[in-house]
């Protein structure tokens, strides 16, 4: 397990007694975390899937944007980021594919089975198989919530018998490992999007609010739809989301792998982020598809660590 280095060299150093920075407060050890922060930093699902590679740099680039803020959330809230344990234990180490995925499965199931709620860094968005994988052992019987917000639903077959970063959605149903009705997509837009997936889809049982309806209910109310539909009411039931920065318009968002000139906006996906922190089901977290190279001034790096920060003073603010 390689911990990343915060950019300490650039790291601009701010008073830190009246002026703390998240750098100085994030831990390195899980052992007392309430919450952890893991990447897995990823480029093959996303050049298997045709996609423009750079999703590798993207922990690293989100980490030093996230490294900067304060751990003051506003006043419209009771609790800042500070009174969280917050531990980041680094990236899965490079190698191939599928070692990487099963490592980060593996981790994924441990943490989760210690109790703590996990933030994960893509990576293309073929990490979710895994990382659902491994959270759905980590919560050992328990059903499970799925929620994918992202401009497309991800529920294509495997190419070549091989996974990549366009079929997680559909390996997870397929493979039982998340049941039809407890599944959502948000934000799907039309025209980059086989009908025949749109169908699939809802033969499962599962829900599809489209953009334009996530648009129209606001996004943070969409997730909270959806949400309760899928656990059922279920006050218990954990929930998994992940986010494709993909569904951000990429005037907002243009460092990801498959630009979209519509989607959602930097201050809906930042709201989202905080609506999950608060809800009581969400035990994890992914944010996929960030890709640095394709990135302009750091906005989708920085849209990232400002939705992880939101995230997490949604957290801190949860009422247990
Ligand atoms: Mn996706």
């Amino acid at each position: 397990m390689r911990v990343t280095n915060y950019c300490r060299g650039t790291h601009f150093h701010f008073e830190k007694v009246n002026d703390p920075r998240l750098i100085d407060l994030i831990l390195h050890s899980p052992a007392v975390a309430d919450v952890v922060i893991l990447g897995v930093p990823t480029d093959e699902g996303i050049r298997r899937n045709g996609g423009r590679v750079g999703a590798s740099q993207a922990p690293g680039a989100i980490r030093e944007w996230l490294g900067k803020l304060t751990p003051f959330a506003g006043p419209q809230f009771k609790h800042h980021i500070d009174s969280l344990r917050i531990a980041d234990i680094g990236d899965i180490e490079q190698g191939d594919l599928e070692t990487m995925h099963d490592a980060a499965a593996k981790l994924t199931s441990e943490l989760i089975a210690a109790g703590k709620i996990v933030i994960a860094l893509g990576g293309g968005h073929d990490v979710t198989y895994p990382l659902a994988k491994g959270f759905s052992n980590g919560i050992g019987s328990k059903e499970f919530g799925l929620i994918n917000v992202d401009a497309h639903l991800d529920v294509r077959p495997k190419k070549d018998g091989m996974h990549h970063s366009g079929s997680s959605f559909r390996l997870l149903i397929d493979e039982g490992i998340v049941k039809g009705p407890h599944f959502a997509e948000i934000g799907m837009q039309s025209f980059v999007t086989a009908q025949e997936h749109f169908e699939w889809v809802l033969q499962q049982g599962s829900r599809i609010l489209t953009f334009e309806d996530a648009t129209t209910a606001h996004l943070p109310n969409a997730f909270e739809e959806c949400e309760f539909a899928i656990t059922h009411g279920d006050s218990d039931m954990p929930v998994y989301l992940s986010f494709d920065m993909d569904c951000v318009r990429a005037s907002d968002a243009p460092g990801v792998s498959a630009p979209a000139p519509i989607g959602f906006l930097a201050e809906e996906a930042y709201e989202l982020s905080v609506a999950a922190g608060l809800s009581k089901h969400v035990r994890m977290l992914d944010i996929v598809e960030v890709s640095p190279p394709h990135d302009v001034d750091g906005r989708t790096s920085r849209l990232a660590a400002r939705m992880i920060a939101g995230f997490l003073a949604g957290v801190a603010n949860r009422e247990v």
